[in-house]
């Protein structure tokens, strides 16, 4: 039964159907399923199969920028969620995040600083399309620990390497770990480009960043 809602969801996400999703999540919620579950298991599939379809030419635009409504459609129900159930923790640490410049890809940034904010860390999330100096200004008001950059982007993944390079510049690279992450990136470009760490999905994150932290 629960499965069935999930690919409900999933399937919504697929068609382009924003309110049918939100009334789908509100419905996977009153009947206990986790609001973790139903991003990992329902709404990141159905992100998947649209994003393959663009890919292969089989899908434009429109269903893409439709299938981010849902996305957020359900986020809105979902963050406050993800928020309440917060572990009862002392302060993690301090975060810095934001999607790079030149990209404007926010849905899954948005879903590491949630998930961040839940596992107790202070998250400032500079939002999409952030030049590097506006990092290192933030990292360097807040004192941040942790600096995580998104990258949805072939071209704008460089972008990370950018930004570590202006950290440097600034003096502030031995002060904050820099965890990146997006589609594009994997392990090997965390490495090449000098970052701290890479993590694949934002529950990945949480962990990383409290490795790098020594909790
Ligand atoms: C939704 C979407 C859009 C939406 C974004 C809406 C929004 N408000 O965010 C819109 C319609 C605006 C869009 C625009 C474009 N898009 Co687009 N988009 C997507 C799509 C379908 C899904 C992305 C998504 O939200 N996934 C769901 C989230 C939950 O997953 P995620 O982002 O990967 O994040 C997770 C992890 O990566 C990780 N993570 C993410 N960030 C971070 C950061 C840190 C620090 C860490 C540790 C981890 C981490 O944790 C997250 C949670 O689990 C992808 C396809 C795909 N499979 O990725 C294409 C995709 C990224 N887009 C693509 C393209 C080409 C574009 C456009 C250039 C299209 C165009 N012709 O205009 C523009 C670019 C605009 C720009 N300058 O940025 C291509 C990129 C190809 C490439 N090789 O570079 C993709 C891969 C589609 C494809 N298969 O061709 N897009």
């Amino acid at each position: 039964m629960e499965n069935d809602l999930l690919s409900l969801i999933k399937t919504t996400l697929i068609d382009g159907d924003p309110e049918r999703t939100a009334t789908l999540v509100q419905q996977a919620l009153s009947e206990g399923l986790a609001p973790l579950a139903i991003v990992e298991q329902g709404l990141v599939p159905g992100m998947t199969v649209v994003g393959d379809r663009f890919a292969s030419g089989e899908y434009f635009l429109p269903q893409l920028v439709i299938a981010a409504r849902c996305m957020q459609a359900a986020m809105d129900i979902l963050q406050p969620e993800l928020l309440r159930r917060q572990e009862a923790v002392a302060r993690a640490g301090t975060v810095v995040i934001g999607t790079v410049k030149g990209d404007i890809h926010e849905i899954g940034k948005n879903l590491v600083a949630t998930m961040l904010s839940a596992a107790g860390f202070q998250v400032f999330d500079l939002g999409v399309n952030v030049p590097g100096e506006q990092f290192v200004e933030k990292v360097r008001e807040t004192g941040a620990q942790i600096l995580g950059l998104s990258a949805l982007l072939t071209t704008t993944m460089t972008e990370q390497r950018e930004v570590i390079a202006a950290l440097e510049q600034a003096g502030l690279r031995d002060r904050v770990k820099v965890i990146i992450g997006g589609a594009p990136v994997n392990q090997r470009w965390a490495e090449s480009i000098g970052a701290d760490g890479y993590a694949e999905d934002a529950v990945g994150a949480v962990a990383l960043a409290r490795r790098l932290l020594g909790r």
